[in-house]
């Protein structure tokens, strides 16, 4: 992945109508996309901070490529360990390990927008985890949790405020060369009205979304495809 490639575009806020509130948006969120999912439902039920094109498609391509060449390690869950244990009932995905330069870049633009991420979610926050890079294959799942910042665990987890996917391929309904189909990331609340509880978000390329590391989540098992995200954290 090359230095200064991918992440050539400041994102700019938009109000949203009758909400109060603004959304970060790249200059190339395109409308399709709101089709799936409009501002204002994911501002005032999830209050998600989303940017489409926070990475271009040349360098989501680079970083698939990288991380389809080694074999990976199961995916880990945290429990009572300071270390992550491995549970393929909770999670099953393949944790990739892309060269130091393509980790030190994903996390350098993630720390680039911590500012815009502290803005919309009105927190201070200090650091950036090192990101996981994630390779879902068909079966391949993430049952609804939280990543932290839920004041009932002694974790160390618990100190992530925010919680950040960066989607590395794109989803389709129905099979497609090139995209994944099942797989959709979906945010839970169980204290909404009826109707309100979940938001399926579905994955493109490029695509960034934060979230407050409390917010319930999933990743339903990918039915056909491969899916590949990036997970970190701020805190
Ligand atoms: O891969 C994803 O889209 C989400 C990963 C996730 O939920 C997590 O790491 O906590």
């Amino acid at each position: 992945m090359k230095e200064n490639s991918g992440y050539p575009h400041r994102p700019h806020y938009e109000e949203v109508a009758g909400t109060g509130a603004t959304m970060a948006v790249s200059p190339h969120f395109r409308s399709h996309g709101e089709d799936r999912m409009t501002k204002t439902d994911a501002l005032s039920r999830f209050r998600l901070f989303m940017l489409r094109g926070f990475l271009d498609e040349r360098t989501c391509d680079e970083i698939v490529a990288e991380m389809t060449v080694g074999g990976g390690t199961p995916a880990t869950i945290y429990g009572q360990g300071s270390s992550g244990s491995v549970n393929e009932r909770v999670r099953k995905a393949v944790s990739q390990t892309p060269s130091r330069e393509t980790v030190g870049s994903v996390r350098r633009r993630l720390l680039e927008c911590k500012h815009e991420v502290e803005q919309h979610f009105g927190v201070s926050l200090n650091s950036c985890e090192e990101p996981q890079f994630l390779r879902y294959r068909v079966g391949d799942f993430f049952v609804a949790h939280q990543d932290g910042n839920t004041g009932l665990l002694r974790l160390d987890s618990e100190a992530r405020r925010v919680s950040v996917v960066i989607f590395l391929s794109t989803q389709a309904e129905n099979p497609k060369e090139g995209c994944y189909s099942g797989g959709s990331l979906v945010f839970h609340d169980w204290r909404a009205a009826e109707g309100d509880r979940e938001l399926r978000f579905a994955g493109e390329a490029g695509t960034l979304v934060a979230f407050r590391s409390e917010t319930t989540h999933e990743v339903t098992p990918v039915t056909h495809g491969e899916r590949y995200s990036i997970a970190s954290w701020y805190r």
